[in-house]
């Protein structure tokens, strides 16, 4: 006779995933931005779900997604049409994000990273020249980017970083390692920060191929193992000048991207979030003990409401700050409120689901764990969630707490 758990375990394996839109949200989006989360979800459905637990099992990278995502838009969509991009707002960035996000944070990762790290600084910094040369190229997937901002001895603090540059009549001789670098073993090209012979932080495009450029891979990763990671290591690199990003200086260059990436977590997380409630809910609704369903007891349930309270909070966070960004009133101290609190939010809710799943939340049969885990790293990169915090600290004291 087949156990109760094994019937759970069999239809399991499909993704099952079913919408969830407590407060009506919806009403508050467009056609378009309807129609891009439809498009995305069934991208995931039928690209990312049969696959992608077997590639986390293998700690391998699904590179031959980065096309599908440039087919669907995932990347800079609210970047303009004319370089190949979608032209859409920036409430439909985010609903983009969030769908990847339900897939995987490294599916989401591999799109965030060329759109708001890779695409953004060139469109936003770059010469029309350069906007011309690799936008379109980067928005196809015909070219993969990669950030530089972090060292080995420079997380939290980027502003002390030593990789740097040295004029070289028509070229900049860059020195210097990055570390933790998404895409890089796999990148065609790096936007990298590095300070000029003035102490000032500059970005510049390095190809890959540059001699004396090389990437690679950081193994045993037990977080975002779908997603490729590596070091930059720079030798005497030769970067032609026409390869310096001419229009911004300092710090506020990587942070300025970092907000763009930022506000594509804080949706990016709620996705996570919601795939981890649809499977404990569904598995609530299934799984019998003590002869009657488990979401029948009130502890369950206390689980089940926290959940999709918190998470129905996150959305309505997230859409107030897209329509802020609309509107280029989006702030970053707001962007590292939202980014640390839905963040924080799914992975509470990961943690809880797993309860909910008992021993078989361990497992890959549900998505519950590797979305903890991934979690992990997400409430760290792009600025970890003690970072944030003091973000907001300073921003409603007033008062600098890093200096
Ligand atoms: P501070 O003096 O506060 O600021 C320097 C200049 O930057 C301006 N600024 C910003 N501009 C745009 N957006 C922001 N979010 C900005 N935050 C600050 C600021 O106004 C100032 O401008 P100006 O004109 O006066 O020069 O700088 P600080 O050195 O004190 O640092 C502050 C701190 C700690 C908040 C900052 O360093 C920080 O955010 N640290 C965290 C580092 C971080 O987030 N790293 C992320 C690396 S990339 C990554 O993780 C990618 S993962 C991708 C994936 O796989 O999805
Ligand atoms: P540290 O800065 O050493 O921090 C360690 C701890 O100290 C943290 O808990 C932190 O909150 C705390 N801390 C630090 N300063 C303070 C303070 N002033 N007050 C209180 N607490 C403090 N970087 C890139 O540039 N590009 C990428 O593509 C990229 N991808 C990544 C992918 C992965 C999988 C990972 C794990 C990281 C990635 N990062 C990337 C790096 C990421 O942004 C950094 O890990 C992050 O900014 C934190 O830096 P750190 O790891 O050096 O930690």
């Amino acid at each position: 006779m087949q156990s109760n758990t094994s019937n759970i375990q069999k239809s399991a394996r499909e993704d099952r995933y079913q919408h969830h839109d407590y407060y009506g949200i919806d009403e508050l989006l467009s056609e378009e931005h309807l129609l891009a989360r439809e498009a995305t979800r069934q991208w995931v459905k039928s690209e990312v779900s049969p696959i992608i637990e077997a590639y986390a099992d293998r700690a391998e990278c699904p590179t031959h997604l980065f096309k599908g995502l440039a087919e669907i838009g995932a990347y800079g969509p609210s970047l303009p049409a004319k370089y190949g991009c979608g032209g859409m707002d920036e409430i439909a960035y985010g609903i983009i994000m969030s769908e990847l996000e339900r897939g995987d944070s490294g599916i989401r990762s591999m799109a965030s990273v060329q759109g708001s790290l890779v695409m953004y600084p060139i469109y936003k910094y770059g010469s029309e020249e350069q906007r011309m040369k690799y936008l379109p190229k980067l928005a196809s997937g015909e070219l993969i980017g990669c950030f530089g901002l972090t060292e080995p001895d420079y997380g939290s603090n980027p502003s002390d970083m030593i990789t740097n540059i040295k004029d070289d009549g028509d070229a900049y001789i860059l020195n210097g390692a990055k570390m933790w670098i998404t895409n890089s073993p796999v990148a065609d090209i790096a936007v990298v920060w590095a300070k000029d012979e003035a102490g000032i932080i500059r970005g510049l495009i390095v190809e890959r191929g540059m001699k004396g450029f090389t990437a690679p891979e950081i193994h045993g990763k037990w977080s975002l193992r779908a997603s490729i990671t590596g070091e930059l290591v720079f030798e005497d690199v030769r970067v032609p000048k026409s390869n310096l990003l001419p229009n911004v200086q300092g710090l506020k260059g990587p942070l300025g991207c970092l907000s763009k990436a930022r506000y594509g977590i804080a949706w990016g997380a709620i996705g996570a979030a919601l795939d981890c409630y649809d499977s404990a809910l569904r598995y609530s609704q299934e799984r019998i003990q003590f002869g009657k369903p488990i979401g029948g007891f009130q502890l369950t349930q206390k689980k089940l409401a926290e959940m999709i309270t918190e998470i129905t909070k996150a959305q309505l966070l997230a859409w107030r700050l897209g329509t802020l960004a609309n509107n280029g009133k989006a702030t970053p101290a707001q962007i590292s409120m939202a980014k640390r609190n839905n963040v924080h939010m799914a992975l509470e809710i990961a943690r809880e689901a797993r309860q909910i799943h008992g021993g078989m939340g361990i497992t890959n049969e549900y998505p519950v764990m590797r979305h903890m885990m991934n979690l992990e790293t997400v409430l760290t990169y792009e600025g970890t969630h003690d970072i944030h915090l003091l973000i907001t600290g300073m921003d409603v004291t007033g008062f600098n707490a890093f200096k």
